[in-house]
């Protein structure tokens, strides 16, 4: 296999480690945790897992351990710093006794099911280090719920001598993680489970995960990709781009790529919500920018959009709610099978009621054949398939042209489209990234040798250098409360969405009249791996706007 130079220079860079994690370790425990919501239910949920203290890692004694084996599964989408999970994990075992082995489930919790695995040897992982991508081992979508895949997952498990399994992912897969932790601790077992926080998204965060892996190399990769538009923008001066960015529900993404490039507008998906936005109102916030801009004569411009926009329309996304109910079956809590899409149109238009059909029938008919029929295995919508880039600058066009017909000045509008998404989820890490994932997966071989089950891997501070970083665990029942999802009351892992009162939108609301009027686009340009500090080793502006607060 033929490698780049870039890939051979990365591969001898070594991730550096919290201060903590430098010598043998000692855990130490805080306080009993309550869930952030529904704490009775919780509890009742999880009475093995339910209420254990955060732990955090000092210095301590060497204990001498026997072999064990560790299993690592990589779960849902891709995300930088993957196989730096991997390889501070294999590190870490390997640090605690030599004997020990890391095996790999391929392309996701499928393959802990299907007994499909490979052992990472050091000749393996050193192929991967510092690499984005998870195709060392894959990843996959498959939910891992039921008892029998539980059952299913024991066989192998026992059959390879695995003591520990490590699912890296974000909050459906932890929350599955949290599950099957309860599970195998009911039964008595005796394997543990631990999580570790990933998503571009940066929607699994909270007081004690300052953000999930990945986001910070996909932000600065669809940041450099936007500056450069931006330059193009604001040389050729006759196009406006529409740029929807992956995300999901959350608009962490689109927040963190305009603080980062200051475009002319930035949709927020949660502002929209709480605003109670209709889609008429979100298109003429952007055409009067449109408007405002050519009466100065500048016909161009730059509209970032986050993916989950059009599931924030209140209207919108009471619809999709009853979407999901009633594309569930009751009985299984599956979703319904249909012969065929027009089978599958038709039952959603005779189920849903009447002020629902009428907002489904009032969206451009592709737009509302996406809304019935695609779900992911989660039972979500699955907004990436949505064109809402499109959709809105083609609405902005016709808002524009009967603002013309009353003799309103409008100027020229000109669209461009893209769709930021695959082209950042497993770009190289960062040198954040690098170190983040890195000290995640080392400090997983910690929880496991200090017998923790039903913890979630966490790294704080992370906005000071990595030497003082603090090691830790959080149990994953503190983050959990009971939601509705596929029709059904859920254990889940409370999703963290753009917080208003938070210190990034409140920057971004203070400077955005000024970004939507002038030009005062900045183009940040590439990850730099090697270089000045100030270039190559800053984390999101995101994460320092909340670390200051
Ligand atoms: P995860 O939450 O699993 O990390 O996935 C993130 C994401 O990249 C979303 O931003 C996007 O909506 C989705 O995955 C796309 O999924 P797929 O890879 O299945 O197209």
């Amino acid at each position: 296999m033929e490698i780049s130079a870039l890939q051979i220079a990365r591969a001898a860079y070594q991730p550096k480690l919290p201060k903590a994690l430098q010598g043998p370790v000692k855990a130490v425990e805080g306080e009993a945790t309550q869930s952030v919501g529904n704490q009775e239910e919780i509890k009742a949920l999880f009475p093995n897992t339910y209420g254990m203290p955060v732990i955090t890692f000092e210095a301590g004694e060497k204990t001498e351990l026997p072999a064990f084996n560790v299993g690592v599964i990589l779960s849902g989408g891709q995300a930088p710093g993957g196989h730096n999970v991997i390889s501070g994990l294999f590190d870490g075992v390997k640090s605690l006794n030599p004997e020990n082995k890391l095996y790999g489930f391929i392309l996701g919790p499928g393959g802990l099911v299907d007994h499909k695995y490979i052992e990472i040897t050091s000749e393996l992982m050193d192929q991967y280090r510092n690499t984005g991508g998870f195709d060392i081992i894959g990843s996959g979508r498959t939910k891992l719920e039921k008892e029998e895949q539980f059952e299913k997952g024991i066989e192998i498990l026992r059959e390879l001598g695995i003591k520990a399994l490590v699912i890296i992912g974000g909050d459906d897969s932890n929350t599955n993680a949290c599950v099957l932790a309860e599970y195998y601790a009911a039964k008595k077992y005796g394997v543990q489970v631990i999580g570790c926080p990933k998503t571009i998204d940066g929607d699994l965060k909270n007081e004690q995960i300052e953000t999930s892996f990945g986001f910070d190399t996909a932000c600065k990769t669809y940041s450099e990709l936007i500056g450069n538009i931006q330059r193009d923008c604001n040389s050729a001066r006759k196009y406006w781009h529409f740029i929807k960015l992956m995300g999901r529900s959350a608009s962490h993404i689109a927040l963190e790529c305009a603080l980062q490039t200051q475009p002319n507008i930035c949709l927020v998906s949660e502002e929209v919500e709480a605003k109670e936005m209709s889609l008429d109102d979100v298109v003429t916030y952007i055409a009067q920018a449109v408007a405002d801009r050519a009466a100065d004569g500048n016909n161009f411009g730059t509209v970032l959009i986050p993916e989950g926009l059009i599931e924030f329309i209140p209207a919108i996304k009471k619809l999709i709610a009853e979407l999901n109910e009633v594309l569930t079956d009751p009985a299984t809590g599956e979703s319904r099978e249909f012969a065929n899409a027009e089978e599958q149109i038709a039952f959603v238009k005779s189920s849903i009621a009447k002020e629902n059909l009428a907002v489904l029938e009032s969206l451009p008919a592709d737009v509302a054949r996406q809304l019935c029929l695609d779900r992911d295995p989660h039972g979500n919508v699955q907004v990436s398939l949505i064109e809402t880039e499109k959709l809105l600058s083609r609405m902005v066009a016709t808002k524009l042209n009967a603002w013309k017909a009353e003799g309103k000045f409008c100027g020229k509008f000109s669209a461009q489209h893209h769709f930021f998404g695959y082209e950042g989820r497993c770009a190289a890490p960062s040198n954040y990234d690098a170190d983040y994932c890195y000290s995640l997966g080392f400090n997983a071989s910690r929880l496991i040798s200090n017998g923790k089950t039903g913890y979630m891997s966490i790294i704080q501070n992370t906005t000071a250098p990595a030497e003082q970083w603090i090691a830790g665990g959080v149990p994953i029942t503190m983050m959990m409360n009971i939601e509705r999802r596929n029709g059904a009351n859920k254990p889940v892992i409370r999703k963290a969405l753009v917080e208003l009162d938070g210190a990034p939108f409140k920057f971004f609301a203070a400077h955005r009249e000024e970004w939507a009027k002038n030009t005062c686009y900045v183009y940040p340009g590439p990850i730099q791996y090697w270089g000045p500090t100030e270039v190559c080793d800053q984390t999101t502006k995101t994460l320092k706007l909340e670390q200051a607060k």
